[in-house]
This record gives structure tokens, sequence and C-alpha cells, in this order.
């Protein structure tokens, strides 16, 4: 089978994907998964918050706004030393890629001088490096690529129609401009969105066809299920039915071929059983920790024994099962307690 130029495909053409069988989807994204990767192979990033809580932004999802009540402290940028130290563990657990997030609508340049040299730091342990810090100018893109910076995520969360709906402080095309930036600034792109947010199929199928048609598409997309935390406005937001996530996982392996399609946030709130079939579905990379940015995410040791159950391995340097002393097995610095979700 070959693989549509991610040029051509609009929502329509997604949507029809969508709303294929169950088996017929898989057996797509199957084909176009195998072509491109090994199907049992994981690739493993860590995340951290270097600078939690207490964002301009009002992003209806995100517990680190200050325009939401969810009990967080807002706290100040980490120091280098605790960043590496939570580095240094999440490499030894068998994490590939470190990526660290801020809660910030955008660095001033001051940031940028810190945070560059968390990227040289880190880079310097042997991981991979990623950045979501918000809005970058072409300048700052510029001098994190020049500090190393491997990715750069930036999501585009959901369709421009939804979008309205879940962010008003900050455009779409203000982040079309940030991903041009860290284009053009030589870095990777890390770009994806949330799922279950209240849209409906069209609409994830236009997300879709957003990211797919990025020219070049991004090399890293990360699939989120809404994490619903009280005190958000989308707390409440409806159940979504687990097989839409499978869905949505399998039309970004066929219209995205060669990117890591990530399972991202929410997903040990899916069960081990629709995880499965996301991996089946074509995603190929985890969020590997034992929480996210805030919140609590699938522990490493059930990630450990759900990738011994399916046969699956990390890819990149190290094999979770393998590298890790019981001592490593989790990246214990980090000083926050997880949010509880809703
Ligand atoms: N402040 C930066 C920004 O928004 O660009 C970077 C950090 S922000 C937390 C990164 C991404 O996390 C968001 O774009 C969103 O996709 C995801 N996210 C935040 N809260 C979430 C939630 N409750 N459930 C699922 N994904 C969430
Ligand atoms: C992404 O797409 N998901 C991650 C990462 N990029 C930075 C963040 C998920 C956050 C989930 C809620 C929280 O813990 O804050
Ligand atoms: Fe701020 Fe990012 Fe959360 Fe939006 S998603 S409120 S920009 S931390």
């Amino acid at each position: 089978m070959t693989s549509t130029p991610s040029r051509s495909w609009t929502t329509e053409r997604i949507k029809a994907l969508l709303d294929l069988p169950l088996p017929e989807l898989m057996w797509q994204a199957q084909q176009v998964h195998r072509a491109h990767f090994d199907p049992t192979d994981i690739q493993l990033s860590s995340l951290l918050s270097i600078k939690t809580g207490g964002c301009a932004e009002d992003c209806g999802y995100c517990p680190q706004s200050a325009h939401h009540d969810v009990g967080l402290k807002a706290g100040k940028l980490m120091d280098l030393d605790l960043v590496l130290a939570n580095a240094r563990a999440a490499k030894e657990a068998g994490a590939a890629r470190f990526c660290m997030g801020a809660a910030w609508r955008e660095p001033k340049d001051r940031d940028i001088d810190a945070v560059a040299a968390m990227v040289e730091g880190v880079k310097a342990l042997g991981l991979e490096t990623c950045m979501t810090l918000g809005m970058l100018q072409p300048d700052q893109a510029q001098r994190l690529a020049d500090s190393g910076l491997d990715y750069y995520n930036h999501n585009l969360d959901t369709t421009p129609e939804f979008y309205g709906r879940i962010i008003t402080t900050r455009t779409y095309q203000e982040r079309l401009d940030t991903l041009q930036h860290v284009r053009e600034a030589g870095m990777k792109v890390c770009c994806g969105g949330i799922v279950g947010m209240g849209e409906d199929r069209a609409e994830r199928a236009g997300l879709l066809a957003e990211l797919a048609r990025l020219d070049p598409y991004p090399e890293s997309v990360p699939i989120n299920a809404l994490v619903r935390v009280a005190g958000t406005p989308l707390e409440h937001a409806p159940d979504l039915d687990p097989f839409e996530f499978v869905r949505t996982v399998a039309a970004a392996r066929i219209t995205m071929p060669a990117a890591r399609v990530r399972l991202s946030a929410g997903r040990r709130e899916l069960g081990d059983g629709i995880q499965a079939l996301c991996f089946l579905a074509g995603a190929n990379s985890i969020f590997y920790g034992d929480t996210l940015l805030v919140t609590g995410n699938a522990e490493v040791d059930a990630d450990r024994a759900l990738f011994a159950r399916l046969g699956l391995h990390a890819g990149a340097q190290t094999t979770p099962a393998a590298s890790a002393s019981p001592a490593a097995a989790a990246p214990k610095v980090i000083p926050l307690q997880p949010l509880a979700s809703a």
C-alpha cells in the first residue's frame, strides 16, 4: 500500500477514514505502520514541569491556567540541578527523550538563557531534548536550536472551528506561526492535540487535517485524551467512547505515516485494553514516568508489565525492563504531588 502525500488530506477524506468499520481502519493503519516502523518498537519520552502553574492563558482543559482554581500552587522556574537530577532518573528508568514543560504564554528573553542551560545539561546526559514553553519568536527559537534542543512541542489542540470554545487568549494563527519559527530554526516539531473535549468526529478529522497538512508534517504527534481536572471548565466534558480515541490514533498513523504517534495524556484512564488497541492502531510512543506535568500518568511498573504482556519494547537506547534497577524505577525526585483528575 502506498501512503498518500500528506498535503492531499482534507477533513472530508479523514472523516471518511474515521467512519470506516473499525477492522478496516485498523487494517489500513497497520499496513502503514509496518511499512515505516517495527510495530513492537515504542519510543519513551519522560516529562518534567520546569515551571508550574499561574499561566496567563485561559486554555479550558488546563490545570495550570491562572484563570481556573484547581488548588495548584504556582512555582518559579526550577533550578538547573533539580532538572538534571530528574533527567538522570528518567534516563535510568529507560527514557530516551526528556521533555521539559513551562506554564508560560511565552518565554521572556531572560528565560531563554536559563532553559538553554537545561537543554545543554540534559543533552550531555545522552538524552534527546524537547521543550514546550508556549509561543516563540524567531530569535528565541533559534537560540533554543543553537543550545541543542531537538524537538519543540506546541500543539494545535483541536480544529480551528472548535478552538474558540476552548481558548480565547491566543489565536490558532499564533500557534501556526510558532510552529513555523520552530521549523525555520531547524528543530523537529512535536505537535498534536486533545481528544474528548466535546468535539465531534468531523472536528477530530479537522485537527488531523491541520496536522497532516503542515509541510512537512510533525515528526512527533502527541494524541492526548482529555484529563478532566476538577476546577477547570472542562471538568464535566462528556465521556468519549474510547474507540473514538483508537480511531483517531489510527487516522493519525495513516495520514502521517513516518511520524512517531504518541499515546499521551489520559492513557492511564483508558486502561490496558484500549492502550493495546492504540498500539495496534499505530501508536509508537508514550509519555513515560509516574507524572505528566501536574497530573498522574500510568505508572512505570504498570508500563513495564503491559509491555511484557504485549511483547513491546522500548526502541531507543534501553528497554525499561532491562535497564532499570529498583532504585531507578521512577524519577522520584520530582517534587510534585500529582493532582487528581475529576
Ligand atoms: N504552556 C505551553 C503551551 O500551552 O504551549 C506548554 C505546556 S501545555 C501544558 C502543553 C499541552 O498539554 C497543551 O497544548 C495540551 O495539549 C496538553 N494538556 C494540557 N492540559 C491537558 C489536559 N488536562 N488533558 C490533556 N492534555 C492536556
Ligand atoms: C502534550 O501533548 N501532552 C503533554 C506535553 N505535550 C507537554 C502534557 C500533558 C499535560 C496533561 C495535564 C497535566 O498534567 O498538566
Ligand atoms: Fe498555559 Fe499551556 Fe496550560 Fe494553556 S496549556 S494554560 S498555555 S500551560
